[in-house]
């Protein structure tokens, strides 16, 4: 049995103790740490009693009874925490993203090499979802030739009005810009923002919709809509256009309806829900995986590459230029 202390106790947070405490096999919650009592006591009472509050992520790291870390804080404070697991030698499910620097993930990933164990995954869920790795499998079987361009949609139905244009980056195009770069196996080098019509359900300081366009070394064009106040759902697309064939990822299954002349279908409304099954999967392999001392998911390496990506096209933001996007050699140890 996995012992896993939970640093963090927000909608993720309290999402993933339920999550191993009812699903995951081998692992449970043994203490859990917010600086928000409330909070914390909101992620004890999924976990039980017996189960340790802490208000220092410090403190519960250093708990001799928590073998294992997650880090669900906000992205600013995940830095620190990481750190301190790594000093004690202790595995971490961090969620993304890494950090909010691009230098912060190179200090991180320095400590991490330092350590000479492979100790970070990080919460790339999509990987892990069905839909994708259909499509991964039918671009790797190489049936429909070189990936030439992917269309995106990334849309929300709704987002709290503190929610930024530079969130639409760093929250949510950061999914794609993990996911598809484990797609097509590529890097991306440039970046660019086209902002269409706003939308009048967007907040003042909001431009929604936004276009996200990328481009990879081998010449891949991704285009991205990201649309969080779409108002219909929680609407996630995604088509890989090849050289001899397209392949379209399939939407979660629901039966279709006829009624009044109208065939109409369900479209999920949170990520909770449409990727349900790609949380489980991946804190599954984490703590299986974690039994046999590896990170099979996306690892410290793969934040590093978001997060420059994410600067690159918040710069592409600010500036409405194309922006390049260069990264540091990848060292031996991720190879
Ligand atoms: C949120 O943090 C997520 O991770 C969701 O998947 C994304 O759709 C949403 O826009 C983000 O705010």
């Amino acid at each position: 049995m996995l012992n896993v202390g939970v640093i963090g106790c927000g909608g993720m947070g309290r999402d993933h103790i339920k999550r191993i405490t009812e699903r995951t096999q081998g692992a449970k919650v043994v203490a859990v740490a917010d600086m928000v009592e409330a909070l914390a006591q909101k992620g004890q009472a999924f976990a039980g009693e017996s189960c340790k509050i802490y208000s220092d992520g410090k403190d519960l790291i250093n708990d001799p009874n928590v073998e294992a870390v997650f880090i669900v804080s906000p992205g600013f404070a995940h830095k620190e925490s990481l750190l301190e697991a790594i000093k004690v030698g202790k595995r971490i499910f961090c969620e993304k993203p890494l950090c909010t620097t691009a230098a912060d993930c190179l200090e991180v990933i320095d400590a991490e090499i330092k350590s000479g164990k492979h100790l970070i995954q990080l919460g790339f869920m999509r990987r892990y979802d069905k839909g994708y790795r259909q499509v991964k499998a039918a671009i790797q079987s190489g049936e429909y030739g070189e990936p030439l361009m992917v269309h995106c949609t990334h849309r929300n139905p709704v987002v709290p009005d503190s929610y930024t244009t530079r969130m639409a980056v760093d929250d949510t195009a950061i999914h794609e810009i993990d996911v598809i770069h484990w797609l097509v196996n590529d890097d991306f080098v440039s970046a660019q923002v086209l902002f269409p019509r706003k939308t009048k359900y967007a907040a003042d300081h909001l431009y929604d919709p936004q276009i996200m366009l990328l481009r990879t070394k081998n010449g891949i064009c991704v285009d991205d809509e990201v649309f969080v106040n779409c108002k219909f759902g929680y609407d996630i697309n995604c088509e890989v256009v090849c050289e001899d064939g397209a392949i379209k990822m399939p939407q979660p299954l629901y039966p279709s309806y006829r009624k009044g002349a109208q065939v109409s279908t369900t479209i999920d409304t949170d990520c909770f829900v449409r990727f349900h099954d790609a949380y489980d999967e991946e804190v599954q392999d984490w703590v299986n995986e974690a039994a046999r001392g590896v990170v099979s998911g996306p690892n410290a390496w793969d934040g590093y590459l978001a997060t420059c990506t994410a600067d690159a096209l918040v710069k592409a933001q600010e500036t409405g230029e194309i922006v390049p996007i260069v990264f540091k050699e990848r060292p031996d140890f991720y190879k």
